[in-house]
């Protein structure tokens, strides 16, 4: 079959499983690029259309099983492997979020929902009278015997010498079994440096927020670029560092908290710039051993429901988050830890997310 312009969304694939081979004049992404570079400034492509076709581009992370990225990450040496093996056991990519301020509430919440999680988010700074090391060596405990990960959402960001400090004391007290912690890019490639420095506690990791659930916040298209870029170079120096056996290095970063893999791909081409750094921050995106985890998710409440809503966060369905916005893992708070039986809503959520992670695997 011979075409004028390839749009590469599934076609020549579609095609090829029935024998047919398409020919194409041009393809969408080369016309992109051309007139990216010709007028140095994006392309106003409709949204859908963006994600249409960042959707073929960023396959790795969008079509491929846990079960499979689990196997690409322990073969790149991620600690993520370990994460993607849990969801795909427990069949749940659900994040609970605790932000209780009692310890034994804390932990009462948790051993009630960690059948149905692979993730639990923790601010440890919420918690009233601080935590003592009683609390996290059983939160540990938790982690090792119902086999989760724990998520510190510290949102760090700090130059590299403080970054290293704090990771160093999260490794020794509340990850002190390994897990992840949450920062911000806004000081730059240092506090990525400082937080995966290898050289002490390997296994705690870092997510770089690109995006937040807020209703009016200051990441912008332009920033969400940027901080995916602060990222790749960071990667970049870490498998330099690696090869270069000089005995000291960093690891890669874990992953994102952001809409979703879709959401940041769109906001990666209405950003401006070079059409080769585009092309490049698409494929560093769809790096099959990344973790795409996306907060401001709740299931529909009923009419009847008579509780307050939260100006300061805005909300969509687990389908919504992970077919149309691309996440991986959904990060689900008072949705299930403020509902009367959190055990049952995290069964829902977790059915929820699981069944939209079938059908955004599906797609081909
Ligand atoms: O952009 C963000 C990033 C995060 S980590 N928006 C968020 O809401 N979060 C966190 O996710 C937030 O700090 C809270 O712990 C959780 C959402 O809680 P919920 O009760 O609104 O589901």
């Amino acid at each position: 079959l011979v075409v004028f312009c390839d749009r590469e969304a599934g076609a020549r694939e579609a095609l090829q499983a029935q024998d047919v081979s398409l020919h194409s004049v041009c393809s969408l992404s080369k016309v992109l690029a051309v007139l990216q570079q010709q007028r140095n400034s994006p392309v106003p492509v409709p949204v859908h259309e963006m994600k249409k076709n960042t959707a073929h581009q960023l396959r790795g992370v969008t079509t491929l099983t846990f079960e499979d990225r689990a196997k690409h990450a322990a073969a790149v040496g991620s600690t993520n492997a370990r994460l993607f093996e849990i969801m795909t056991e427990k069949q749940s990519n659900l994040c609970v979020s605790v932000d209780l301020q009692d310890k034994e509430r804390v932990l009462e919440l948790i051993e009630a929902v960690a059948s149905k999680v692979a993730v639990v988010k923790l601010h440890l700074d919420v918690i009233r009278g601080g935590t003592n090391t009683d609390f996290l060596v059983a939160l540990n405990k938790l982690a090792q015997d119902l086999n989760f990960v724990l998520l510190i959402d510290r949102k760090l960001g700090d130059i590299g010498n403080t970054s290293r400090l704090q990771k160093q004391v999260l490794g020794e007290t509340a990850l002190s079994t390994g897990g992840l912690v949450t920062a911000h890019a806004l000081a730059g490639q240092g506090t990525l440096e400082g937080l995966l420095d290898i050289s002490t506690h390997p296994d705690v990791g870092a997510l770089l927020i690109l995006q937040m659930s807020s209703p009016v916040n200051l990441l912008s298209k332009g920033y969400t670029s940027a901080a995916l870029e602060t990222a790749m170079r960071h990667d970049a120096k870490a498998t330099a560092s690696l090869s270069s056996g000089e005995g000291h290095g960093w690891a890669q970063v874990n992953g994102f908290i952001s809409k979703g893999v879709l959401s940041v791909a769109a906001n990666v081409l209405e950003s401006t710039g070079a059409a080769s750094k585009t092309a490049a921050l698409l494929e560093y995106l769809s790096a099959a051993e990344k973790l795409h985890f996306s907060p401001g998710v709740q299931l529909p409440t009923p009419h009847t429901d008579t509780r307050p809503t939260d100006p300061t966060q805005t909300y969509r369905t687990p389908n919504i988050a992970i077919n149309d916005d691309g996440a991986d893992i959904i990060i689900v708070g008072r949705g299930i830890y403020s509902q009367a039986d959190p055990a049952a809503a995290a069964e829902q959520y977790r059915l929820a997310a699981w069944e939209a992670y079938k059908t955004k695997v599906s797609h081909e």
